[in-house]
């Protein structure tokens, strides 16, 4: 309880940042966008991680109004970095299920690429299973939409939910995200390789994209980059940075 009312507070006084870890496409070696990562600045706490507030805000349904300032404060840096020497970012946005069922994702994105002038091209969102699979009609008529706008639309955490693989076909989808699950151990385990081999097939099959998350080593990146894995985001290449870093970043990596 006092967790949720400090969550609150922090909402109204702007304790909440984003940070930004880097996605690099395999095929220029450059970054080609970021996941949007939201932290909270606590006063007396330091820099406190989602694992330790994300699930009391699912809980609370806080997560509908604080998913709507992530999607804001995602399109007013783009906006900044577009402004900048920095230039265009594609960043993707975490979308958790409460906040695609409760709230007005389409509304507040609207309302958010409207207010800030970027080009909704730049915004993807990444989406679990769990929060496309319980409710398909609205589903399909929210993602349908965002996609006519320009978003793309990424499955989170791929591999790991309950779902079904007929969802792929009725949904427009972009992209998959192969789970950490099977990519920290896909040069060593047959069975990792296996399932990580089929999700890069089945997505190019379907022409959706395909990335993987959590690459730390040297060896998980050649493995991934020789099977034709679109993109690759991981420690390998950077954690999650402040804003002003990664827009450093960006600007290093000609
Ligand atoms: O940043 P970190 O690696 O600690 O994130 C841990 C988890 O928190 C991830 O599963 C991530 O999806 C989730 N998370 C991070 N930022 C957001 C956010 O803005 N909204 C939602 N719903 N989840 C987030
Ligand atoms: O579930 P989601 O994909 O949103 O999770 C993102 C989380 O993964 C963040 O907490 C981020 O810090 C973490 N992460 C990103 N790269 C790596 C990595 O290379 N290794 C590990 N262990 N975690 C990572
Ligand atoms: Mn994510
Ligand atoms: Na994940």
């Amino acid at each position: 309880l006092d967790l949720e009312l400090a969550l609150r507070h922090a909402l109204e006084h702007g304790e909440f940042l984003l940070y930004f870890q880097p996605k690099v496409n395999l095929r220029t070696g450059r970054i080609s966008g970021a996941e949007a990562l939201l932290r909270w600045n606590r006063p007396g706490y330091g820099l406190v991680f989602p694992v330790e507030f994300v699930p009391v805000m699912e809980e609370t349904g806080l997560i509908v109004r604080v998913g709507a300032w992530v999607i804001d404060e995602a399109c007013r840096q783009i906006a900044q970095w577009s402004a900048s020497d920095v230039g265009d970012v594609r960043v993707a946005v975490n979308v958790s299920s409460r906040q695609f069922v409760e709230g007005d994702l389409e509304g507040e994105i609207r309302a958010a690429v409207s207010r800030h002038g970027i080009d909704p091209t730049l915004l993807e969102l990444e989406l679990t299973e769990s929060a496309l699979m319980s409710n398909a009609e609205h589903t399909i008529a929210v993602l349908g939409n965002l996609k006519q706008l320009g978003i793309t639309i990424a499955i989170d955490d791929f591999g790991t939910g309950y779902s079904s693989l007929a969802y792929l076909k009725r949904f427009p989808i972009d992209k998959l995200k192969i789970d950490i699950a099977f990519v920290r151990d896909v040069t060593v385990n047959p069975d990792d390789a296996a399932i990580a081999l089929a999700i890069i097939g089945m997505a190019h099959s379907l022409h959706m994209q395909v990335i993987a998350e959590g690459v730390e080593t040297p060896a998980q990146l050649a493995y991934l980059r020789r099977h034709r894995c679109d993109e690759v985001q991981g420690f390998h290449f950077s954690r999650p940075l402040p804003a002003a870093e990664f827009g450093e970043m960006v600007m290093a990596n000609v």
